[in-house]
Protein backbone atom coordinates (compact mmCIF):
# COMPACT_ATOMS: atom_id res chain seq x y z
CA UNK A 1 0.00 0.00 0.00
CA UNK A 2 1.39 3.48 -1.12
CA UNK A 3 1.32 5.97 1.66
CA UNK A 4 3.23 8.73 0.26
CA UNK A 5 0.90 11.77 0.29
CA UNK A 6 -0.31 10.36 4.25
CA UNK A 7 2.94 11.25 5.07
CA UNK A 8 3.49 14.22 3.00
CA UNK A 9 0.70 15.33 5.09
CA UNK A 10 2.14 13.85 8.44
CA UNK A 11 5.81 15.60 7.65
CA UNK A 12 3.62 19.16 7.78
CA UNK A 13 1.52 18.49 10.62
CA UNK A 14 4.53 17.85 12.48
CA UNK A 15 5.86 21.18 12.00
CA UNK A 16 2.83 22.68 13.33
CA UNK A 17 0.88 20.34 15.54
CA UNK A 18 2.58 18.56 18.79
CA UNK A 19 3.64 15.49 17.10
CA UNK A 20 1.33 15.95 13.53
CA UNK A 21 -1.46 15.19 15.63
CA UNK A 22 -4.80 16.75 17.92
CA UNK A 23 -5.15 13.55 20.09
CA UNK A 24 -2.06 11.14 21.10
CA UNK A 25 -4.05 7.50 20.62
CA UNK A 26 -4.08 8.83 16.79
CA UNK A 27 -0.19 8.34 16.93
CA UNK A 28 1.27 4.99 15.95
CA UNK A 29 3.51 5.30 18.34
CA UNK A 30 2.98 1.58 19.95
CA UNK A 31 2.79 0.07 16.78
CA UNK A 32 5.01 1.68 14.58
CA UNK A 33 4.71 3.44 11.75
CA UNK A 34 3.39 6.87 10.99
CA UNK A 35 -0.62 7.27 11.24
CA UNK A 36 -2.40 8.29 7.53
CA UNK A 37 -4.24 10.41 6.98
CA UNK A 38 -7.95 10.45 6.01
CA UNK A 39 -10.06 12.24 3.62
CA UNK A 40 -13.45 10.64 3.02
CA UNK A 41 -15.74 8.26 5.50
CA UNK A 42 -18.97 6.32 4.13
CA UNK A 43 -20.57 3.38 6.17
CA UNK A 44 -18.13 1.40 7.43
CA UNK A 45 -14.85 2.38 5.26
CA UNK A 46 -12.77 5.41 5.41
CA UNK A 47 -10.64 6.16 2.61
CA UNK A 48 -7.17 8.32 3.12
CA UNK A 49 -4.94 10.47 1.48
CA UNK A 50 -3.82 8.39 -1.24
CA UNK A 51 -6.68 6.49 -2.37
CA UNK A 52 -6.78 3.31 0.08
CA UNK A 53 -9.35 1.81 1.71
CA UNK A 54 -9.89 0.47 5.26
CA UNK A 55 -12.59 -1.16 6.65
CA UNK A 56 -13.16 0.99 9.76
CA UNK A 57 -12.84 -0.97 13.31
CA UNK A 58 -11.93 2.30 15.38
CA UNK A 59 -15.41 4.16 13.98
CA UNK A 60 -13.72 7.47 15.51
CA UNK A 61 -13.35 5.69 18.94
CA UNK A 62 -16.78 4.57 19.05
CA UNK A 63 -19.60 7.28 18.81
CA UNK A 64 -20.08 6.00 14.67
CA UNK A 65 -22.26 3.17 15.43
CA UNK A 66 -24.09 3.91 12.21
CA UNK A 67 -20.90 4.07 10.61
CA UNK A 68 -19.14 7.01 9.00
CA UNK A 69 -21.88 9.31 6.87
CA UNK A 70 -24.45 7.76 7.56
CA UNK A 71 -27.92 10.06 5.41
CA UNK A 72 -30.14 10.80 8.21
CA UNK A 73 -27.65 12.39 10.64
CA UNK A 74 -26.22 14.35 7.79
CA UNK A 75 -29.44 15.26 6.15
CA UNK A 76 -30.44 16.09 10.25
CA UNK A 77 -27.10 18.41 10.46
CA UNK A 78 -27.34 19.76 7.19
CA UNK A 79 -30.60 20.82 7.27
CA UNK A 80 -30.27 22.57 10.94
CA UNK A 81 -26.49 24.63 10.24
CA UNK A 82 -28.16 26.40 7.45
CA UNK A 83 -30.19 27.94 10.28
CA UNK A 84 -27.22 28.78 12.14
CA UNK A 85 -24.51 27.06 13.92
CA UNK A 86 -24.08 28.21 17.76
CA UNK A 87 -26.35 31.31 19.47
CA UNK A 88 -25.46 30.23 23.09
CA UNK A 89 -29.22 30.92 23.67
CA UNK A 90 -31.17 27.88 24.37
CA UNK A 91 -32.92 26.07 21.77
CA UNK A 92 -35.84 23.53 21.93
CA UNK A 93 -33.67 20.54 20.33
CA UNK A 94 -31.41 20.40 23.40
CA UNK A 95 -34.57 19.74 25.57
CA UNK A 96 -35.67 16.89 22.97
CA UNK A 97 -32.44 15.67 23.38
CA UNK A 98 -32.62 15.92 27.50
CA UNK A 99 -35.55 14.23 27.23
CA UNK A 100 -34.56 11.11 25.33
CA UNK A 101 -31.45 10.90 27.23
CA UNK A 102 -33.94 10.91 30.51
CA UNK A 103 -36.15 8.40 28.65
CA UNK A 104 -33.46 6.39 28.39
CA UNK A 105 -31.55 6.06 30.88
CA UNK A 106 -34.36 5.95 34.29
CA UNK A 107 -31.43 7.07 36.67
CA UNK A 108 -31.25 10.22 34.69
CA UNK A 109 -33.81 12.60 36.14
CA UNK A 110 -31.47 15.58 34.89
CA UNK A 111 -28.70 16.38 32.43
CA UNK A 112 -27.14 19.04 31.58
CA UNK A 113 -25.54 18.75 27.78
CA UNK A 114 -21.55 19.55 27.10
CA UNK A 115 -18.92 19.15 24.64
CA UNK A 116 -16.95 16.43 25.66
CA UNK A 117 -16.31 13.63 27.70
CA UNK A 118 -13.51 15.10 29.15
CA UNK A 119 -15.96 18.12 30.50
CA UNK A 120 -18.86 15.95 31.32
CA UNK A 121 -16.28 13.07 33.96
CA UNK A 122 -15.07 16.42 35.87
CA UNK A 123 -18.11 18.37 36.01
CA UNK A 124 -19.97 14.91 36.99
CA UNK A 125 -16.96 14.74 39.71
CA UNK A 126 -17.76 18.65 40.71
CA UNK A 127 -21.23 18.04 41.40
CA UNK A 128 -20.50 15.20 43.59
CA UNK A 129 -18.43 16.77 45.38
CA UNK A 130 -20.37 19.85 45.62
CA UNK A 131 -23.34 17.62 46.88
CA UNK A 132 -21.58 15.68 49.23
CA UNK A 133 -18.80 18.53 50.46
CA UNK A 134 -16.00 15.77 50.11
CA UNK A 135 -13.24 15.63 48.20
CA UNK A 136 -11.85 12.21 47.53
CA UNK A 137 -12.56 10.20 44.38
CA UNK A 138 -11.94 6.51 44.12
CA UNK A 139 -10.95 6.17 40.18
CA UNK A 140 -9.52 2.19 38.93
CA UNK A 141 -6.98 1.47 37.60
CA UNK A 142 -6.95 1.44 33.05
CA UNK A 143 -9.91 3.25 32.87
CA UNK A 144 -9.78 6.28 31.53
CA UNK A 145 -12.29 9.35 32.08
CA UNK A 146 -10.62 12.23 29.91
CA UNK A 147 -7.65 14.33 30.65
CA UNK A 148 -8.75 16.70 33.26
CA UNK A 149 -6.10 16.72 36.08
CA UNK A 150 -7.49 14.82 38.99
CA UNK A 151 -8.24 11.96 36.67
CA UNK A 152 -4.98 11.27 35.08
CA UNK A 153 -3.53 8.65 37.24
CA UNK A 154 -3.18 5.84 36.02
CA UNK A 155 -5.15 5.97 33.40
CA UNK A 156 -6.39 4.12 30.42
CA UNK A 157 -6.30 4.96 26.51
CA UNK A 158 -3.63 6.97 25.23
CA UNK A 159 -1.86 7.39 28.58
CA UNK A 160 -1.40 3.63 29.12
CA UNK A 161 -0.19 3.45 25.40
CA UNK A 162 2.30 6.13 26.38
CA UNK A 163 3.32 4.25 28.98
CA UNK A 164 2.80 7.42 30.83
CA UNK A 165 1.85 6.59 35.11
CA UNK A 166 0.23 10.21 35.38
CA UNK A 167 0.84 13.57 33.28
CA UNK A 168 3.27 15.90 33.66
CA UNK A 169 1.80 19.41 34.25
CA UNK A 170 -0.72 18.39 37.04
CA UNK A 171 0.82 19.40 40.41
CA UNK A 172 0.99 16.28 42.92
CA UNK A 173 -1.98 18.07 44.95
CA UNK A 174 -4.21 17.43 42.47
CA UNK A 175 -4.28 14.24 42.37
CA UNK A 176 -3.86 13.71 46.30
CA UNK A 177 -7.39 13.51 46.35
CA UNK A 178 -7.63 10.54 43.48
CA UNK A 179 -7.04 7.07 44.80
CA UNK A 180 -6.62 5.01 42.56
CA UNK A 181 -7.71 0.91 42.85
CA UNK A 182 -7.69 -2.41 40.75
CA UNK A 183 -10.58 -2.54 38.66
CA UNK A 184 -12.61 -5.46 39.58
CA UNK A 185 -11.62 -5.60 43.34
CA UNK A 186 -14.28 -5.81 45.99
CA UNK A 187 -12.64 -6.25 48.48
CA UNK A 188 -9.47 -3.33 47.81
CA UNK A 189 -12.66 -1.01 47.40
CA UNK A 190 -14.55 -2.40 50.87
CA UNK A 191 -11.01 -1.79 52.54
CA UNK A 192 -10.71 1.67 50.92
CA UNK A 193 -14.03 2.81 52.31
CA UNK A 194 -13.19 1.36 55.71
CA UNK A 195 -10.27 3.48 55.76
CA UNK A 196 -11.41 6.79 54.29
CA UNK A 197 -15.34 6.33 54.19
CA UNK A 198 -16.60 9.84 55.52
CA UNK A 199 -14.31 11.44 53.18
CA UNK A 200 -14.87 9.93 49.94
CA UNK A 201 -16.80 12.05 47.64
CA UNK A 202 -17.58 9.49 44.59
CA UNK A 203 -16.50 6.41 43.05
CA UNK A 204 -16.23 6.83 39.36
CA UNK A 205 -15.73 4.01 37.08
CA UNK A 206 -16.19 2.32 33.08
CA UNK A 207 -19.00 0.09 34.14
CA UNK A 208 -17.72 -2.24 31.27
CA UNK A 209 -13.78 -0.72 30.87
CA UNK A 210 -13.43 0.06 26.85
CA UNK A 211 -10.41 2.19 27.38
CA UNK A 212 -7.69 -0.20 28.66
CA UNK A 213 -8.86 -2.35 25.70
CA UNK A 214 -12.64 -4.27 27.08
CA UNK A 215 -12.41 -5.46 30.38
CA UNK A 216 -15.87 -7.07 31.84
CA UNK A 217 -16.77 -6.13 35.52
CA UNK A 218 -17.98 -8.95 37.85
CA UNK A 219 -21.34 -8.48 39.32
CA UNK A 220 -20.06 -8.60 42.96
CA UNK A 221 -17.65 -5.64 42.21
CA UNK A 222 -20.50 -3.65 40.46
CA UNK A 223 -22.43 -4.24 43.73
CA UNK A 224 -19.71 -3.50 46.37
CA UNK A 225 -19.56 -0.14 44.11
CA UNK A 226 -22.93 0.59 44.53
CA UNK A 227 -23.70 -0.40 48.31
CA UNK A 228 -20.58 0.89 49.58
CA UNK A 229 -21.09 4.20 47.57
CA UNK A 230 -24.74 4.53 49.44
CA UNK A 231 -23.92 3.23 52.86
CA UNK A 232 -20.47 5.86 53.38
CA UNK A 233 -22.98 8.70 52.11
CA UNK A 234 -21.05 8.96 48.43
CA UNK A 235 -22.07 8.87 44.90
CA UNK A 236 -21.63 6.26 42.30
CA UNK A 237 -20.61 7.69 38.81
CA UNK A 238 -21.02 5.08 35.67
CA UNK A 239 -18.80 6.66 32.43
CA UNK A 240 -20.55 5.38 29.78
CA UNK A 241 -18.84 7.50 27.76
CA UNK A 242 -18.06 4.53 25.73
CA UNK A 243 -20.54 2.14 26.30
CA UNK A 244 -23.63 4.40 26.52
CA UNK A 245 -26.49 3.30 23.88
CA UNK A 246 -23.63 0.87 22.48
CA UNK A 247 -24.64 -2.28 23.91
CA UNK A 248 -28.11 -1.30 24.12
CA UNK A 249 -30.91 1.98 23.92
CA UNK A 250 -29.39 3.68 26.99
CA UNK A 251 -26.65 3.28 29.98
CA UNK A 252 -25.03 -0.91 30.04
CA UNK A 253 -26.53 0.03 33.72
CA UNK A 254 -29.74 -1.15 32.08
CA UNK A 255 -28.68 -4.45 31.63
CA UNK A 256 -26.02 -5.13 34.79
CA UNK A 257 -29.35 -3.78 36.67
CA UNK A 258 -27.31 -1.64 38.77
CA UNK A 259 -28.21 2.53 38.71
CA UNK A 260 -25.69 4.88 39.42
CA UNK A 261 -26.20 8.16 40.73
CA UNK A 262 -24.17 10.54 37.64
CA UNK A 263 -23.79 9.08 34.48
CA UNK A 264 -21.13 10.66 32.02
CA UNK A 265 -22.08 10.35 28.51
CA UNK A 266 -20.13 11.26 25.24
CA UNK A 267 -19.31 9.54 21.60
CA UNK A 268 -22.65 8.14 20.19
CA UNK A 269 -25.15 10.64 21.88
CA UNK A 270 -23.28 13.13 19.92
CA UNK A 271 -23.35 11.01 16.59
CA UNK A 272 -20.42 11.94 15.67
CA UNK A 273 -20.18 15.67 16.67
CA UNK A 274 -18.66 17.44 19.98
CA UNK A 275 -21.37 16.62 22.38
CA UNK A 276 -21.15 15.07 25.60
CA UNK A 277 -23.64 15.17 28.91
CA UNK A 278 -23.64 14.17 32.43
CA UNK A 279 -26.72 13.58 34.29
CA UNK A 280 -28.79 11.78 37.25
CA UNK A 281 -30.44 12.13 40.48
CA UNK A 282 -32.60 15.38 40.26
CA UNK A 283 -31.20 16.41 44.26
CA UNK A 284 -27.56 16.21 42.69
CA UNK A 285 -28.60 17.85 39.53
CA UNK A 286 -29.83 20.60 41.21
CA UNK A 287 -26.82 21.39 42.40
CA UNK A 288 -25.55 22.90 39.79
CA UNK A 289 -25.28 26.91 38.68
CA UNK A 290 -27.72 28.65 38.11
CA UNK A 291 -29.71 26.48 40.13
CA UNK A 292 -26.99 25.17 43.02
CA UNK A 293 -23.09 26.53 43.44
CA UNK A 294 -21.50 24.00 41.41
CA UNK A 295 -20.02 26.05 38.42
CA UNK A 296 -19.97 24.49 34.95
CA UNK A 297 -20.51 26.50 31.52
CA UNK A 298 -19.50 26.30 27.84
CA UNK A 299 -19.95 28.45 24.74
CA UNK A 300 -20.50 25.68 22.37
CA UNK A 301 -22.78 23.12 25.24
CA UNK A 302 -25.75 22.53 23.77
CA UNK A 303 -24.85 22.76 20.14
CA UNK A 304 -27.08 23.11 17.47
CA UNK A 305 -25.56 20.78 15.02
CA UNK A 306 -24.28 18.60 17.95
CA UNK A 307 -27.91 17.98 19.31
CA UNK A 308 -29.73 17.66 15.48
CA UNK A 309 -26.82 14.44 15.24
CA UNK A 310 -27.23 13.04 18.49
CA UNK A 311 -31.00 13.05 17.76
CA UNK A 312 -31.08 11.52 14.90
CA UNK A 313 -28.90 8.96 15.69
CA UNK A 314 -31.44 7.96 18.70
CA UNK A 315 -33.89 7.90 16.45
CA UNK A 316 -31.85 5.50 14.47
CA UNK A 317 -31.41 3.30 17.38
CA UNK A 318 -34.84 3.22 18.32
CA UNK A 319 -35.71 1.03 15.22
CA UNK A 320 -36.73 -2.16 15.94
CA UNK A 321 -34.25 -5.05 16.00
CA UNK A 322 -31.05 -2.49 15.82
CA UNK A 323 -29.31 -3.75 18.82
CA UNK A 324 -29.91 -7.80 18.04
CA UNK A 325 -28.56 -7.78 14.74
CA UNK A 326 -25.30 -5.22 15.78
CA UNK A 327 -24.69 -7.64 18.88
CA UNK A 328 -25.01 -11.08 16.52
CA UNK A 329 -22.69 -9.30 13.80
CA UNK A 330 -20.28 -8.25 16.70
CA UNK A 331 -20.11 -11.30 18.74
CA UNK A 332 -19.64 -13.93 15.65
CA UNK A 333 -16.81 -10.60 14.70
CA UNK A 334 -14.95 -11.15 18.69
CA UNK A 335 -15.11 -14.49 18.45
CA UNK A 336 -13.85 -15.58 15.22
CA UNK A 337 -10.31 -13.01 15.63
CA UNK A 338 -9.77 -15.17 19.10
CA UNK A 339 -10.50 -18.78 17.15
CA UNK A 340 -8.32 -17.43 14.02
CA UNK A 341 -5.55 -16.12 16.53
CA UNK A 342 -5.63 -19.90 18.59
CA UNK A 343 -5.99 -21.96 15.69
CA UNK A 344 -2.86 -20.43 14.13
CA UNK A 345 -1.33 -21.19 17.58
CA UNK A 346 -1.36 -17.03 18.78
CA UNK A 347 -1.39 -16.77 22.63
CA UNK A 348 -4.68 -14.99 22.94
CA UNK A 349 -7.62 -14.16 24.67
CA UNK A 350 -10.91 -12.25 23.86
CA UNK A 351 -13.27 -9.93 25.97
CA UNK A 352 -16.87 -8.39 24.18
CA UNK A 353 -20.18 -7.39 24.95
CA UNK A 354 -22.23 -6.38 22.18
CA UNK A 355 -20.64 -4.46 19.73
CA UNK A 356 -17.26 -3.73 21.23
CA UNK A 357 -14.37 -5.91 21.93
CA UNK A 358 -10.53 -6.30 22.33
CA UNK A 359 -8.47 -9.61 21.21
CA UNK A 360 -5.67 -9.55 23.94
CA UNK A 361 -2.18 -11.42 22.33
CA UNK A 362 -1.82 -13.44 25.82
CA UNK A 363 -3.82 -16.28 27.09
CA UNK A 364 -5.97 -17.16 30.08
CA UNK A 365 -8.49 -14.51 31.54
CA UNK A 366 -8.32 -10.36 31.42
CA UNK A 367 -10.36 -9.27 34.17
CA UNK A 368 -7.95 -5.85 35.41
CA UNK A 369 -5.22 -3.28 34.34
CA UNK A 370 -2.44 -6.07 35.99
CA UNK A 371 -4.19 -8.98 33.01
CA UNK A 372 -3.79 -6.52 30.64
CA UNK A 373 -0.64 -5.13 31.01
CA UNK A 374 0.76 -8.57 30.26
CA UNK A 375 -0.46 -8.45 26.54
CA UNK A 376 1.88 -9.01 24.47
CA UNK A 377 2.12 -5.58 22.81
CA UNK A 378 4.39 -6.79 20.18
CA UNK A 379 2.37 -9.47 18.88
CA UNK A 380 -0.74 -6.79 18.79
CA UNK A 381 1.42 -4.41 16.97
CA UNK A 382 2.67 -6.89 14.16
CA UNK A 383 -1.69 -7.82 14.04
CA UNK A 384 -2.67 -4.21 13.46
CA UNK A 385 0.24 -3.55 10.39
CA UNK A 386 -0.72 -6.30 8.85
CA UNK A 387 -3.88 -5.51 8.77
CA UNK A 388 -3.57 -2.23 7.77
CA UNK A 389 -1.82 -3.62 4.85
CA UNK A 390 -4.83 -5.32 3.85
CA UNK A 391 -7.32 -2.71 3.90
CA UNK A 392 -8.55 -3.43 7.89
CA UNK A 393 -7.93 -0.78 10.44
CA UNK A 394 -7.65 -1.70 13.93
CA UNK A 395 -7.38 1.05 16.62
CA UNK A 396 -3.65 1.40 17.00
CA UNK A 397 -3.04 0.27 20.39
CA UNK A 398 -3.72 -2.84 22.14
CA UNK A 399 -5.39 -1.15 24.94
CA UNK A 400 -8.38 0.06 22.90
CA UNK A 401 -11.76 -1.60 22.12
CA UNK A 402 -12.72 -2.54 18.29
CA UNK A 403 -16.36 -1.63 17.81
CA UNK A 404 -18.55 -2.99 15.02
CA UNK A 405 -21.07 -0.34 13.56
CA UNK A 406 -24.69 -1.12 11.76
CA UNK A 407 -22.87 -0.35 8.83
CA UNK A 408 -20.46 -3.32 8.98
CA UNK A 409 -22.04 -5.99 6.46
CA UNK A 410 -21.31 -10.16 7.28
CA UNK A 411 -19.11 -9.89 4.27
CA UNK A 412 -17.10 -7.41 6.00
CA UNK A 413 -16.83 -9.73 9.19
CA UNK A 414 -15.87 -12.80 6.70
CA UNK A 415 -13.40 -10.80 4.86
CA UNK A 416 -11.90 -9.44 8.43
CA UNK A 417 -11.98 -12.85 9.38
CA UNK A 418 -9.71 -14.10 6.22
CA UNK A 419 -7.23 -11.41 6.69
CA UNK A 420 -6.95 -12.17 10.44
CA UNK A 421 -6.63 -15.86 9.61
CA UNK A 422 -4.00 -14.90 6.85
CA UNK A 423 -2.07 -12.48 9.03
CA UNK A 424 -1.64 -14.97 12.12
CA UNK A 425 -0.35 -17.58 9.68
CA UNK A 426 2.60 -15.51 8.57
CA UNK A 427 3.20 -14.40 12.25
N1 LIG B 1 -11.70 7.32 24.74
C1 LIG B 1 -10.97 7.46 23.53
C2 LIG B 1 -10.06 6.32 23.31
N2 LIG B 1 -10.14 5.31 24.24
C3 LIG B 1 -10.29 8.74 23.53
C4 LIG B 1 -9.96 9.24 22.20
C5 LIG B 1 -8.92 10.29 22.32
O1 LIG B 1 -8.30 10.42 23.38
O2 LIG B 1 -8.70 10.95 21.33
Amino acid sequence: MKRTKSAEAFELAKRLIPGGVNSPVRAFKSVGGDPFFVRKGSGARIWDADGNEYVDFVCSWGPLILGHAHPVVVEAVTRVVSDGMTFGIPTERETELAGALCDAIPSMKKVRLCSSGTEAAMSGIRAARGFTRRDLVVKFDGCYHGHSDGLLAKAGSGVATLGLPDSAGVPASFTSCTIVLPYNDAGALAACFDAHGSKIAAVILEPVAGNMGVVLPERKFLESCRELTRSHGALLIFDEVITGFRICYGGVQKILGIEPDITVLGKIVGGGMPLAAYGGREDVMNMIAPVGPVYQAGTLSGNPAAVAAGIATLSELKRPGFYEKIETRGRRFFEGLVAAAKAAGVEACGNSIGSMGTLFFRGGEVKCWDDVKKSDTSAYARFFRKMLERGFYFAPSQFEAAFVSAAHTDADVDTTLRAAEESFATD
